[in-house]
């Protein structure tokens, strides 16, 4: 066991706004098509949602976060930026974005690295990870709004804490779950309560 604390923060829906980008251009490029108000999300793949909603929406909003521009224009989430930053300067604390690209690998890649540049910072591009499977990360602590993170290792070294989002806070809390309902939320007791 270390004696630093090492925290693995999401990027999407934790630090940048990805629903309410996605919402925005969604309705920009389909003004005609329904779509799921930000309450009304329920499940963590937004395809999957707009698909259930008419079969043909799932691929048109797949075609907003595969465009150009999509991920480097997202909002930082209130208060993330802020935190980070924060995290980062305390005493025996190492951290790290820990975010999925998806697999349509043209912009997303380039774009969340210059997001990164953007609101944190050249340096902080030192802490970014990118990885469809966080489970072969080690961490003490992974802050993240998916609710089952699952990859090739069973027993991942890092307490997922759940980061509360649109889709995802209507969830019952499982047992062992614990949640940040959003960066005015105590993020150091979290962290805290992990030092030894
Ligand atoms: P992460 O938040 O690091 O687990 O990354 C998940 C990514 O997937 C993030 O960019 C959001 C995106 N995403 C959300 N909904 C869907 C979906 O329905 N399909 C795909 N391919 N990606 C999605």
């Amino acid at each position: 066991a270390g004696l630093r604390l090492r925290v693995l923060v999401d990027m999407d829906g934790v630090l940048a706004d990805f629903e309410g980008g996605f919402l925005k251009k969604y309705r920009a490029k389909y003004p005609n098509e329904p779509y799921i108000s930000l309450e009304d999300r329920r499940g963590f793949w937004v395809s999957t949602q707009y698909g259930r909603l008419r079969s043909d929406l799932s691929e048109k909003a797949i075609s907003i976060w595969e465009s150009k521009d999509f991920f480097s224009e997202l909002e930082p989430l209130p208060g993330g930026v802020e935190a980070i930053k924060q995290m980062a300067e305390m005493d025996n604390t190492d951290v790290f974005i820990c975010t999925s690209p998806i697999k349509h690998f043209k912009h997303c890649p380039y774009e969340k690295y210059a997001w990164v540049e953007k609101h944190l910072g050249h340096d902080f591009l030192e802490q970014v990870i990118l990885t469809r499977d966080k489970t072969v990360v080690s961490g003490d602590i992974l802050i993240d709004d998916k609710p089952d993170i699952l990859g090739v290792e069973p027993k991942p070294t890092w307490e997922h804490v759940l980061f509360t989002a649109c889709h995802n806070k209507h969830l019952p809390n499982g047992p062992s779950q614990r949640r940040l309902l959003s960066w005015s939320d105590d993020w150091r007791a979290i962290l805290d309560s992990k030092r030894q």
